[in-house]
């Protein structure tokens, strides 16, 4: 019997993962490594282990569920998205790629249907990077593109060490067997929602991602006096609350007003010694800056450091910026779309091909097996913020997508491997 989606149960599923981190607002704080996250991974992991699929971890904690297929000895197919949020997230930025891959593994387990390799599924450590900078940890360690010891010092906001949260979160999972990081796979496909407007806007049900925009994050540091609120004139003042208002004012009007791809945002920002009657003498803030063209990105990037020199000179005060996450543009397999594209036409869902505008494990994937995306609308293309919300419909018709697509690779990949 053909294996077939079991909507009901993956909405059940996502309102159940939902309830894990849920803020008042609907949302979720489920952020990497949190008491909340390694609650997720533990319902997932004995939701697997249930349907007697085995559980696995890598050094950096990316989860891994296998079913096995009929050779053993060829690499699995995998397919995933990522467990944790935002801290005021929402209930299917990643929840729905990994449940809805989860799914496929019930349903082919439902039909009995035996499929030439392993399938397996993943859940990738830190995809967000707004609790432990940079995101993406998970898959960056997958493809060797860095060591989990590059990321053990990074300390969060609430002041933990990502290191010593990896060791609770493997630890709390001691029946998952460890295995390498980097264990070959033969294919990844991962479901996403749009966090965009475009699919619901043109009435499409799905997004077949061909590339993804590249990404910068910078820290920006102005350095100036600390000084009395009342007693410093202008003339004494070196003020960097001015220098960063000035820089941000200039290259907010003028970065994305000049370029319709380039986006531009400031997410935090934080002075010391923060007191309402001192001048700070520091102000710090964050930009995190996107363009589906490397050269153009790493002009933005020129251009921000021209500008916020220009503004520290212009207060007598220094600045320093610091780059901690650089993921350049890349584009998926045309294997992997085109068999993303005959599922959606057997399927008669309508599509378009796209860029991401979010990044995703998938374009490190990409560096080490054909890779590609599935996109679904979600409403006002709204992410990132708690109100997040997709129809079931279109929840449902793409895990069907994810199924089809991923039932074309491993019988296709394996014809032509
Ligand atoms: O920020 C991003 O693009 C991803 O959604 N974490
Ligand atoms: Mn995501
Ligand atoms: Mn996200």
């Amino acid at each position: 019997m053909r294996p077939e989606v079991n909507g009901e149960r993956l909405l059940r599923r996502l309102s159940d993962f939902a309830e894990i981190g849920k803020t008042k607002a609907g949302g979720v704080n489920r952020q990497a490594l949190s008491s909340e996250d390694r609650a997720a991974r533990r319902l997932l992991a004995d939701l697997v282990t249930a349907r007697g699929f085995n559980v696995f971890q890598d050094a950096i904690a990316n989860l891994f569920v296998r079913r096995e297929g009929r050779d053993a000895t060829r690499p699995a197919m995998l397919i995933g998205s990522h467990l944790d949020s935002q801290p005021t997230g929402g209930r299917f930025d990643g929840a729905l790629g990994t449940l809805a891959a989860f799914e496929v593994l019930e349903a082919l387990e439902d039909a009995d249907h035996e499929t030439a390799s392993a399938i397996e599924v993943v859940a990738w450590t830190n995809e967000e990077g707004s609790r432990f900078a940079p995101g993406v940890m998970g898959s960056m360690a997958f493809v060797g593109a860095a060591h989990p010891d590059d990321f053990r010092s990074v300390v969060s906001g609430d002041g933990e060490s990502f290191g010593q949260e990896l060791a609770a979160t493997l630890a709390a999972l001691p029946e998952a067997t460890m295995r390498p990081l980097g264990t070959p796979i033969s294919a990844y496909l991962e479901l996403h929602i749009e966090q965009g407007p475009s699919l619901e806007r043109e009435g499409l049900a799905a997004g077949v991602v061909t590339a993804v925009q590249g990404t910068r994050w910078l820290a920006v540091t102005f350095s100036g006096s600390a000084g009395h609120a009342g007693t410093t004139s202008l003339a004494y003042r070196r003020d960097p609350m001015v220098a960063a208002t000035s820089a941000l004012n200039r290259l907010q009007m003028s970065i994305m007003p000049q370029d319709d791809d380039a986006r531009l945002t400031v997410g935090r920002f934080s002075t010391h010694p923060g007191s309402i009657n001192a001048i700070p003498d520091h102000v710090t803030f964050t930009v995190d800056i996107r363009h589906p063209d490397a050269l153009s990105l790493a002009a933005i990037e020129a251009r921000i450091r021209a500008v916020c020199e220009e503004a520290a000179l212009s207060q007598r005060c220094s600045v320093e910026i610091s780059t901690s996450f650089d993921m350049p543009p890349g584009s998926f397999s045309k294997v992997m779309t085109d068999r993303i594209e005959t599922a959606a036409r057997a399927l008669a869902l309508p599509y378009k091909h796209m860029i991401s505008g979010a990044f995703h494990d998938a374009l490190f994937v990409s560096r080490v097996a054909p890779t590609a995306m599935i996109f679904v609308p979600c409403r006002d293309g709204v992410s990132h913020n708690e109100t997040e919300y997709v129809e079931p419909a279109h929840a449902i018709n793409g895990a069907r997508l994810l199924l089809a697509a991923t039932l074309e690779s491993v019988c296709s990949l394996l014809v032509i491997v």
